[in-house]
């Protein structure tokens, strides 16, 4: 009887341990990315399915999207700022070591999910700014210094111009409806309440033609998550401004001993909220990957109404889910049991 129940224990403990194995082997490798991105899911799945490691496979699929320019809003360009110029915010983060490189406001230099791996792996800094982020970009062998600019970004830049400069980033200075040089507007109370309710009540600058980002997670076949973001930000943005793009926890966040989260919007709202740190430590404390999502979006919507934004999350069983507001969002998934990407709209 002994031997037999022994028998019966072993067979148990070798079903359950068979099932997960498959189960693991059907949900992973995963790859997530913001936006129907197909081209950039496709890189990266190939990537993770060729034996790269997750890292690896985010700046295959980051990249992808910058070389194709996504939207005009990924990679070179896009999104001009005040001056014409195109600059690139970009992030990646290894979920297993929590390591992050990350470049801002980078300028001359095409390749920006490169340019934070590179900060990631060869230097002691989580981010790197400006001129000098290209300096080091180039002096560790990527291409440039190159004319960020394209024919489109131009034209969308002599069309804002023709425009009086609008809309634009700026508040509480004077002229308002024409372009600078900008002055301080002398009459106004320049405390924190008056800002706040100025920004409330006004629109976002930001809609889906001018502002969409790659967010992207991979799980590799163990279950190893890396995250990456890149942009080129928000066009007509004020030179020196950068967004949440290389903001650690703001536009992606991962822990491989609880998931990972990716948004795109309205950054210099959603910085301020950090909402994919807290989608990681929602799902943490046990919320569902769908409820972690809605509560990040709406902490950030009760503050600002008028702000537009979006996350996905997923958990580290591969379940995963989208919230948004201000607009309809879709995301893009490949997993082992799909024969190609899958889009998964939102609504607000
Ligand atoms: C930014 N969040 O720089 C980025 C742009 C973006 O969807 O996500 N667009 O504000």
């Amino acid at each position: 009887m002994a031997a037999v129940l022994h028998l019966l224990l072993i067979a148990l403990l070798l079903s359950t341990v068979t099932g997960q194995e498959v189960e693991s082997s059907s949900k992973f490798p995963l790859v997530i990315s913001t936006w129907p991105f197909l081209e950039a899911v496709r890189a990266g799945w190939k990537a993770i399915n060729d034996g790269l490691s997750s890292i690896d496979a985010v700046v295959e699929g980051c990249s992808a999207c910058e070389v194709l320019r996504c939207d005009g809003t990924v990679g070179p360009g896009g999104s001009p700022d005040e001056n014409s110029e195109t600059t690139i915010d970009a992030l990646i983060m290894n979920g297993a070591t929590m390591e992050v490189g990350a470049v801002a406001a980078m300028r001359y230099v095409k390749d920006g999910i490169k340019a934070a791996r590179l900060v990631m792996l060869h230097t002691e800094h989580t981010m790197l700014a400006g001129d000098q982020a290209s300096a080091f970009a180039i002096s560790m062998g990527l291409p440039g210094p190159s004319n960020l600019s394209s024919t489109e970004s131009m034209e969308k830049w002599a069309k804002w111009k023709e425009n009086q400069c609008q809309p634009n980033f700026r508040k509480n200075v004077v002229p308002i409806n024409s372009c600078g040089p900008y002055h301080l507007r002398k009459d106004v109370n320049l405390d924190q309440k008056t800002c706040l309710v100025e920004d409330k009540i006004k629109s976002s600058n930001v809609n889906l033609h001018n502002h969409d980002t790659i967010s992207m997670a991979i799980f590799d076949k163990s279950g190893h998550i890396a995250v990456g973001t890149s942009t080129n930000g928000a066009s007509f943005k004020i030179p020196g401004r950068v967004g949440d793009g290389p903001i650690a926890g703001s536009s992606s966040y991962a822990d491989d001993e609880v998931g990972a989260c990716g948004a795109t919007g309205d950054g210099d709202i959603m910085m301020r909220f950090l909402p994919c740190y807290q989608v990681v430590e929602s799902m943490r404390l046990g919320m569902e990957p769908r409820i972690a999502a809605k509560d990040a979006i709406s902490r950030i919507a009760r503050k600002y109404p008028k702000f537009i934004g979006a996350i996905f999350a997923v958990d580290k069983n591969g379940v995963h889910a989208g919230a948004c507001y201000g607009w309809t969002f879709q995301y893009s998934v490949r997993s082992p049991t799909m024969d190609d990407v899958e889009v998964i709209t939102v609504y607000p």
